[in-house]
């Protein structure tokens, strides 16, 4: 078979997304409704702000809205880890970013599975937020070897979607066939199940030492715990959760609500207790687990290292101010007073190199490449032949991530562990190095900035 039978990672990504998102909506109908209320409210949003529209258009962010979105799963093992890199790899996703969340009191690290090119984000941007738990700490010596036991004795992949990824290895692609085989097959893994695998007592052994190990380690495989579609007005898209009586969390994570949005701000619903069956002859057969939840988010522009730090230092500014965190009553305020130090217009925050830009020729700049080519970026903005649209942010934040593991693991336990963040652990598991986000968005800014001298195709 020839490279050009081969069906392009984009598509599958695509059909995965797809079939995800159908099968996410059969289990979870919540999740329908959220993108109901996503869908209406941005079709509000775009209707009353042509210009947001025309700029989503340049980025290539409107085609791409209605299907855009985010899943996550935690697996146990190294091996389950790299297994799902090579699967990611069969729809163009690879590993960007590594999170620390043991310093927020969540045994885990993680990455984003994610496309990384402007054409393969242009198409599908799907994401999947993977977490890795930390056996070593759990204290208890006893539990921590039962659960590894339980973890290397599970098998989360089929034998197909397993041998689909080998041939996709050695081939260098998948037939249409192969593709759609493929995404059946890989789409099992992250299926819902409703039997646990061990009795009740080691279950509640396990969700004592910490909920999430529960989850991880109890299961046929690492179900989908949400998808999150994008919205273009996540205040809006809250004030309808909290309208239809879904039980939204109480404040948004990121930064606050701005002129030129920033990052990432999300929010979702509490997870569902869920009816589990324990094996049979189980003194208790059956119990109720908590794990699968809603989210909503807004993307915003990607910021620079420069920029990141400023955003750092300003929200460590409102959740120490109180010394309650993202709690109490006025967060939203020592919020916003915060970040009134950050820039909130584009050229500015362009100029200072807060935040990567999108260059683009307009109209009057094709159509004459001289002026362009005479004349500075930024003179080239002003004389109208140049647009700089926002690059938007792809990725995750860890202490927003860290709000939505401990919004939703459906406990109000706190714990601190007090483990360094272990990133050459994570890629020894992983197999691999992860990709500098930085890098990614750098590339797309400069390869844009060059393409406005580039001569007229
Ligand atoms: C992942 C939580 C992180 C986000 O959007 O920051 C996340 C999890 O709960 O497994 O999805
Ligand atoms: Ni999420």
């Amino acid at each position: 078979m020839n490279a050009s039978t081969h069906v392009s990672p984009d598509e599958i990504r695509s059909l995965f997304a797809q079939a995800m998102s159908r099968m996410y909506r059969d289990e979870v109908p919540l999740y329908g409704t959220l993108m109901e209320l996503v869908a209406e409210v941005n079709a509000a949003t775009l209707a009353g702000d042509p210009a947001l529209a025309g700029r989503l258009q340049r980025s290539d962010a409107l085609d791409r809205l209605d299907e855009e979105r985010h899943g996550a799963i935690r697996v146990g093992t190294p091996r389950e880890l790299a297994t799902l890199r090579r699967m990611f790899a069969v729809m163009g996703m690879v590993p960007v970013g590594y999170y620390d969340l043991a310093v927020a009191g969540v045994p885990v690290h993680a990455t984003a599975f994610r496309p990384v090119d402007a054409a393969a984000l242009a198409r599908n941007p799907f994401r999947v937020f993977t977490s890795l738990l930390r056996l070593e700490l759990i204290e208890d010596a006893a539990l921590r070897e039962e659960a590894a036991r339980i973890l290397d004795a599970r098998e989360i992949f089929t034998p197909r979607a397993l041998e689909l990824t080998e041939r996709f290895e050695q081939a260098g692609g998948l037939s249409a066939e192969d593709a759609g085989t493929f995404v059946t097959e890989a789409l099992e893994t992250f299926r819902w199940h409703s039997e646990a695998t061990v009795s009740h007592a080691a279950y509640q052994a396990l969700l004592s030492a910490h909920r999430l190990i529960a989850d991880v380690v109890c299961f046929r495989g690492p179900h989908i715990n949400h998808l999150t579609p994008r919205t273009l007005d996540i205040d809006a898209a809250q004030h309808a959760m909290q309208a239809r009586g879904i039980d939204a969390k109480a404040v948004i994570e990121g930064p606050p609500r701005r002129r030129c949005p920033i990052l990432l701000r999300q929010t979702s619903f509490k997870a569902l207790q869920e009816p589990v069956r324990f094996p049979a002859g189980d003194s208790r057969d059956t119990g109720t687990h908590t794990a699968r939840f809603g989210e909503i988010e807004q993307r915003g522009l990607a910021l620079t290292p420069k920029g990141r730090a400023l955003y750092d230092e300003l929200l460590a500014r409102a959740r120490d101010a109180g010394g309650a965190g993202s709690t109490g009553d006025d967060y939203g305020a020592r919020l916003t007073a915060a970040f009134a130090d950050f820039p909130d217009d584009d050229d500015t925050l362009r100029r200072e190199g807060l935040g990567y830009y999108r260059y683009a020729l307009t109209e009057a700049g094709r159509a004459d490449p001289a002026a362009v080519a005479a004349t500075t970026v930024d003179e080239a903005i002003a004389a109208g032949l140049v647009t700089a649209d926002p690059v938007v942010y792809e990725d995750f934040l860890p202490v927003s991530a860290a709000g939505i593991f401990q919004s939703n693991l459906g406990g109000d336990e706190q714990r601190a562990y007090a483990a360094q963040a272990h990133q050459a652990a994570f890629e020894d598991a992983l197999g691999a190095r992860v990709h500098d986000p930085f890098e990614i968005y750098a590339a797309i800014e400069r390869d844009s900035r060059l393409a406005l001298h580039a001569p007229a195709r």
